[in-house]
């Protein structure tokens, strides 16, 4: 599919964060995520670090960390994401009632809404679920003067998942009612349209998980496309984890292997 370029994108956008992240997108000629699916704070940091130019975003699952703390681990976080321009997602998939994810967002020991620029959000419970995020991540725009927003999981990339169908359409409706939303998580940017369309469609920010060259798939239900077939359905972002950070993989080559490989399939999408 043709697609404008990301500089275009960002000039357009209403949405700060979204601007932001296609600017960096741009800027740093890569629309590469990686997961950063490790269980310690030294790993976490090394790889940030390592793969820091590589990547517009690094993506976090924080509660996998087995020995956290607030100061060394995420405070050299936030210090290598100001050293390498990339942004953070913690994917921590919230899916409770608006009042309860309100308080998982900025309290404990995590505090996500601290540090984490984008978040992801099942649909699930209905609306009331980013309003309660809206609200804590209020305050801590206001006082740090940073952005913040959620990412909806309209599609899963996991054999047998329920996220199909009228469910994403649910969860583009709900998205489209609220400007917290920054964009989606999804298998292909088809999906992420209105079917019965009476609002005009924002334009969305689309990560796709789920990319690994040359595998198949996990033999825990993971399904992998190449990083081509997910541009070419177009993704704006690929996310990536064992293909790259892998117990048998080089991070650096295999990230500037997986930049590339997305980064070509833009540039003979654009306009
Ligand atoms: P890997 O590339 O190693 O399979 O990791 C994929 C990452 O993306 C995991 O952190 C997983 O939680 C996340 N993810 C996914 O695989 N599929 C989805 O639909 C949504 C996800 O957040």
């Amino acid at each position: 599919m043709m697609r404008e370029t990301y500089e275009a994108r960002a000039a357009k956008n209403s949405n700060p964060l979204v601007s932001d992240i296609f600017r960096i997108i741009a800027e740093k000629k890569t629309n590469l995520c990686v997961s950063l699916d490790v269980t310690t704070t030294t790993k976490l940091l090394k790889l940030a670090d390592d793969l820091g130019p590589y990547v517009c975003i690094f993506k976090t699952h924080i509660d996998i960390i087995d020995d956290f703390s607030y100061k060394s681990t995420i405070e050299p976080l936030v210090e290598l994401s100001k050293k390498h321009n990339f942004l953070i997602f913690e994917d921590r998939k919230f899916a409770d009632i608006g009042s309860t994810v309100q308080h998982q967002y900025d309290s404990g020991i995590y505090k996500i809404v601290n540090w984490a620029h984008l978040v992801t959000v099942h649909g699930v419970p209905g609306s009331g679920i980013l309003s309660g995020l809206n609200l804590a991540a209020e305050p801590v725009v206001q006082k740090i003067g940073q952005h913040r927003g959620a990412l909806m999981l309209a599609q899963l990339s996991s054999k047998g998942s329920l996220a199909f169908g009228e469910y994403t359409q649910g969860c583009v409706q709900m998205a489209n009612e609220s400007n917290f939303v920054a964009g989606f998580i999804a298998q292909s940017r088809e999906a992420t349209k209105l079917k019965s369309e009476s609002v005009a469609s924002r334009d969305w920010l689309i990560l796709t998980p789920g990319v690994a060259i040359g595998i198949t798939g996990d033999g825990l239900g993971q399904q992998y496309k190449t990083p081509e077939m997910a541009m070419e359905r177009g993704s704006d972002v690929i996310i990536v984890g064992r293909g790259i950070i892998g117990d048998d993989k080089e991070p650096i080559k295999e990230a500037i292997r997986y930049r590339e490989a997305a980064w070509n399939a833009y540039l003979k999408e654009i306009k």
